[in-house]
C-alpha cells in the first residue's frame, strides 16, 4: 500500500452551492490525507463525457450531465495510504439513502442525482481522472515539515 497513492475527489455543483466545500475538505485533512491539487472548474460537456465515459448512453446520463454543468465543481487531488478506497468510504454509497451517517453523502445528501461529491473508484480510474482534470504542473508534490509519522 503506497503512501503516495492519489485519488480524485470532486465536490459537485450541489455541494459547492450549499456551502459544503470547507466541511468536506476538512474531513480529508482531518483524516490525515494531503491535498496536492485544488481548483474550481466549470466543466465542459466534453470533459464530463470523458470523466463519466462508463456511463455514457445510460438512462441517467443526461441528468448527470446537466447537474454537473449546473455550476462550478471543486476539483481536488488527495494523497496518502489507501486514499482511493478510504475516500470512497468517506463519501458513502452512490444513493445517499444507503449511506451511513458519518459519510459525506449520509450526512449531507438525500438524492442520488444530488450526491454532493465524486470519488475515483480505483487507482487506475484515479490516474485517468487526475490527468483529465489537471495539467501535470497543477498537481503539487510536497512534504510536511512535521515528522512523517504525524497525521
Ligand atoms: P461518482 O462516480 O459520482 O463518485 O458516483 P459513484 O461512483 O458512487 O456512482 P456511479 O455509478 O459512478 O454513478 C455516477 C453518478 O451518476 C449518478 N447516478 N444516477 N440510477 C441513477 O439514477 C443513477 N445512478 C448513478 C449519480 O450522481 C452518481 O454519483
Ligand atoms: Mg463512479
Amino acid at each position: 500500500m503506497s503512501s503516495s497513492e492519489r485519488t480524485f475527489i470532486a465536490i459537485k455543483p450541489d455541494g459547492v452551492q450549499r456551502g459544503l466545500v470547507s466541511q468536506i475538505l476538512s474531513r480529508f485533512e482531518n483524516r490525515g490525507y494531503k491535498l496536492v491539487a485544488i481548483k474550481l472548474v466549470n466543466p465542459t460537456e466534453s470533459l464530463l463525457t470523458q470523466h463519466y465515459a462508463e456511463h455514457v448512453g445510460k438512462p441517467f446520463f443526461p441528468k448527470v450531465l446537466s447537474h454537473m454543468m449546473s455550476g462550478p465543481i471543486l476539483a481536488t487531488v488527495w494523497e496518502g495510504k489507501d486514499v482511493v478506497k478510504q475516500g470512497r468510504a468517506m463519501l458513502g454509497a452512490t444513493n445517499p439513502l444507503n449511506s451511513a451517517p458519518g459519510t459525506v453523502r449520509g450526512d449531507f445528501g438525500i438524492d442520488t442525482g444530488r450526491n454532493v461529491a465524486h470519488g475515483s473508484d480505483s487507482v487506475e480510474s484515479a490516474e485517468r481522472e487526475i490527468a483529465l482534470w489537471f495539467k501535470p504542473d497543477e498537481v503539487v508534490s510536497w512534504t510536511s515539515a512535521q515528522a512523517t509519522w504525524v497525521y
